[in-house]
């Protein structure tokens, strides 16, 4: 498993090392226990990267050469040391060591609490994306939020979604942090806009009246067989006064510490949406405080290493992940104009060569915008640089559409029909060099449907980057005995270089790697079957499909449907004699927004079907639902590599791209799914034959609206369907208890199906029983499985990086 080594390794100086960790922990070897050894070991090992990450710091190659600032509200990285583990080259000497003192390395590692500072697909691409500049050396800083509880922790109770803290560095802190006090920032919020006059000039200048100090932690991101370590710096709201002794004295010990927790409650929490705008108050706080004190972090490098503020385009670009952390734009404006007394043309010309954005949806729910009154209030000086943004921008559209109002209201910042809204996606566009939607079919309904007027105005600026996945953690980690394999037949390079598993697909017909393949798979599906057994007492037959859907819980994702298919099984397991059918297990893992009513019954509703189905002794094992509770990063590791069918079933265009699509793929597994974001692209990978596509596409879902779509009429037509929906209303799966799924049936029925489950429910049944006739055919199966995993080489996050880098960043690689 091990690459080459990048530090020569001094086993007993570890091994001591380790030792004296466990004695700031108050332990001894004989008294520590699992948990114990496992912060010794990844601080021990943390020395390491942290002297990597400072002397990557003060590389003068890299103070001289271009750098991208990731900006994200989310990374979502998963557990750090079994990844950093294998990208340092030390994987088999640590678990020689660590089985010296008596412990298995994957036990150890289990103890890591994986850092959930994501909600989903967005989160774990910029973790990939960080992977990758590091992997491949393009100078990065990725910036986010140290948020003291990640997503929450999820159980059922009764079949219901619960939500916990997840305190997830509690208590002794998170081993691989450092914090960085010397670099910490002050942002500024409320307060109101002086109007300064000087040598006979007037100039604007905000007097905030509030400070808040950002508090830089940096977590290490390991180049793969480097020793190049970039910062992900997340931010941490602190009090510049935390104590007020004053008060204290006075008795007042909730004043005396008020500083502190306004502060602290900056960064307490992420928000819990995917696709959802989260139109709190605190939630735009959180996103200008991540502006702000990263854009302060830029300039300070950029001018720490000698470079003029003109040059800030040369030496510094800003991705902007999504429209969260847009307010940096007219953060970076502010700087310029009130703080360096540059003029507007100077700082625009600096500003709009320095940010480009990442779209990441077309749902129009998860577009943000900001009620410009709170805006005002929040950030006045900010308020004024947009308007004035958005007067001279209006004038670019008069000018090339005269007279053409329409245009000037759809294209504007400012939204004021009704509340006066600020429209941060318009922002982006008018303040970045790029934009670039994340699928080949995203980024053309980008400029088709989105923003249409902006691709006219702007020709070329809307591009195209395919999403990516990181090989290193979604293979080589996390599947070992397939990654063996491979290593075994085309060489140990494929994960710096994934275009080379193509080679592989000579030997899809090749019947002892069609065997020791499958064997993989099996293996893997034991491991998963396990945990299953161990953590929810449902015990799995593994010669059965193992068909799964793991995402975030939304009507658009169509889970649903999903369900709807499960239970039109059971419905001819019970009710037809001569119903034959291939051992199936449906995994479903999926968090609910909180607030997010109708998510919450559909999980909700697979519990009580998963409950209904799995004791039934009608069924046996030839049907048996698993939902695994509070997904996060390292479940995932546990299920993709299991994985014989992966579920992408979304309504067409309306997933951005999907990354599970590519991880599962990747390890063999076969997709179900609609010709939706990245699916499009995969199926042109690796063949029709080798995937089942079903559905409407996106011209199919356009011309069904046109024509008036009623889905009580699919409900009619098909017998099957009516009977699967009608045992929603009955108690089926609530004995005793008939219409607590309602709102599941009603959300197709009622509402009018918005993502057409009825519509493409037949096609989905078509395309499931190819997948249970084809599994049937073992070597058949093996064959797809191997051309999947195969070619999908294109789906590497360093593929993903490489096109930023020549599109659109321009960056070059400073090898270390
Ligand atoms: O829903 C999208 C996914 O399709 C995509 O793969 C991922 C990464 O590009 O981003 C997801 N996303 C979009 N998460 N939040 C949003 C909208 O804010």
């Amino acid at each position: 498993m091990t690459p080459k080594q990048q530090h020569a390794f001094d086993k007993s100086a570890f091994k001591a090392s380790m030792t004296q960790h466990l004695t700031q922990l108050g332990r001894t070897p004989e008294t520590a226990e699992m948990r114990d050894w496992y912060l010794a070991l990844g601080r021990a090992l943390a020395e390491h990267t942290t002297s990597d990450l400072v002397a990557t710091e003060n590389d003068l190659a890299i103070k001289q050469a271009k750098s991208v600032n990731y900006l994200s509200l989310e990374f979502l990285i998963g557990r750090l040391t079994g990844n950093n583990l294998i990208s340092m080259g030390l994987y088999d000497e640590i678990a020689a060591v660590v089985s010296e003192f008596g412990f298995g390395l994957t036990d150890l590692l289990e103890q890591e609490r994986d850092p959930s500072l994501g909600n989903g697909g967005l989160g774990r691409l910029a973790a990939c994306f960080m992977d990758s500049l590091a992997a491949q050396q393009y100078p990065a800083v990725g910036y986010g939020l140290h948020y003291e509880y990640g997503l929450f922790r999820q159980s059922f109770k009764d079949g219901a979604q619960q939500e916990a803290p997840d305190a997830w560095r509690e208590p002794e802190g998170y081993p691989w942090e450092v914090v960085r006090p010397d670099l910490a920032q002050t942002v500024g919020f409320y307060g109101h806009v002086a109007v300064i006059e000087e040598n006979g000039h007037t100039r604007r200048e905000w007097v905030p009246s509030l400070h808040i100090q950002a508090m830089p932690w940096d977590l290490p991101i390991v180049g793969y067989q480097s020793n190049t370590v970039y910062p992900l710096r997340l931010w941490e709201g602190r009090a510049l006064t935390p104590f007020a002794l004053d008060a204290f004295n006075d008795g007042d010990y909730t004043r005396a510490q008020q500083a502190a927790i306004d502060a602290g409650n900056l960064t307490k929490v992420l928000y819990p949406n995917d696709n959802h705008d989260a139109g709190k108050t605190l939630r735009l706080m959180q996103q200008y405080f991540h502006s702000a004190a990263s854009v302060g972090d830029i300039l300070r490098r950029h001018l720490d290493a000698g470079h003029p503020l003109a040059a800030l385009p040369d030496y510094e670009t800003i991705q902007l992940n999504d429209t969260h952390p847009t307010i940096a734009i007219p953060e970076l404006m502010r700087v310029l104009l009130d703080e360096h007394h540059l003029s507007w043309d100077d700082a625009w010309s600096i500003s709009s060569q320095t940010f480009a954005y990442t779209n990441h949806t077309l749902l129009p729910e998860a577009l943000e915008t900001w009620s410009e009154s709170l805006m005002a209030n929040l950030l006045p000086r900010h308020m004024e640089i947009i308007f004035e943004i958005n007067h001279r921008f209006l004038q670019d559209v008069a000018a090339k559409w005269p007279g053409d109002v329409r245009k000037q209201q759809v294209l504007s910042v400012i939204d004021d029909q009704g509340e006066r809204m600020v429209r941060m996606a318009n922002l982006c566009v008018i303040g970045s060099y790029a934009v670039n939607g994340v699928a080949a079919l995203h980024s053309e309904l980008v400029k088709r449907d989105l923003f249409p007027e902006f691709d006219a105005l702007y020709p070329g600026r809307i591009q195209n980057v395919t999403n990516g996945i990181t090989p290193r953690r979604w293979l080589k980690f996390c599947n070992p005995d397939l990654s063996a394999l491979i290593s075994e037949k085309i060489g140990d390079q494929w994960p710096a270089h994934l275009e080379q598993l193509e080679q592989i697909a000579q030997y899809a017909d090749d019947k002892a790697f069609q065997k020791a393949f499958m064997a993989v798979k099996k293996r893997n599906k034991q491991r998963l079957a396990d945990w299953v057994k161990t953590h929810l007492d449902i015990t799995l037959n593994t010669d059965a499909i193992f068909d799964v859907q793991i995402k975030r819980l939304h009507e658009y994702k169509r889970q649903h449907l999903n369900l709807l298919h499960v239970i039109s099984l059971y419905h001819r397991l019970i009710h037809e004699p001569n119903f034959d059918m291939t051992p199936r297990v449906v995994f479903f893992a999926a968090k609910a927004a909180p607030g997010y009513a109708l998510a919450k019954s559909i999980i909700f509703a697979i519990n009580k079907v998963a409950e209904t189905i799995n004791n039934d002794p009608r069924v046996g094992d030839k049907l048996k639902v698993v939902f695994i509770p509070d997904y996060r990063v390292s479940m995932a590791e546990i299920i993709i590599p299991a994985a014989d069918v992966s579920e992408q079933i979304s309504m067409a265009g309306k997933e951005a791209s999907g990354t599970g699509n590519m991880k599962m793929a990747l390890n063999g597994a076969l997709t179900i799914g609609t010709m939706d974001g990245a699916n499009v692209e995969i199926r042109e990978e690796v063949g029709d034959d080798n995937i089942y596509i079903f559905g409407l596409d996106v011209e199919g879902v356009n011309a069904l609206r046109e024509k008036g779509y009623h889905p009580d009429h699919e409900y009619h037509q098909q017998p099957l369907l009516k009977a699967s929906l009608d045992s929603l209303l009955d108690d089926t799966f609530t004995p005793g208890h008939p219409g607590l799924l309602r709102p599941v049936f009603d959300s197709v029925m009622a509402s009018g199906d918005p993502y057409l489950c009825l519509a493409d429910f037949a096609d989905y049944v078509r395309a499931h029983n190819q997948i249970d006739s084809d599994y049937r055919d073992s070597t058949l199966w093996a064959h797809k499985a191997i051309l999947n995993t195969a070619l999908v080489g294109k789906f590497s996050s360093d593929r993903s990086i490489r096109d930023y880098v020549t599109n659109i960043w321009q960056l070059k690689a400073v090898k270390r």
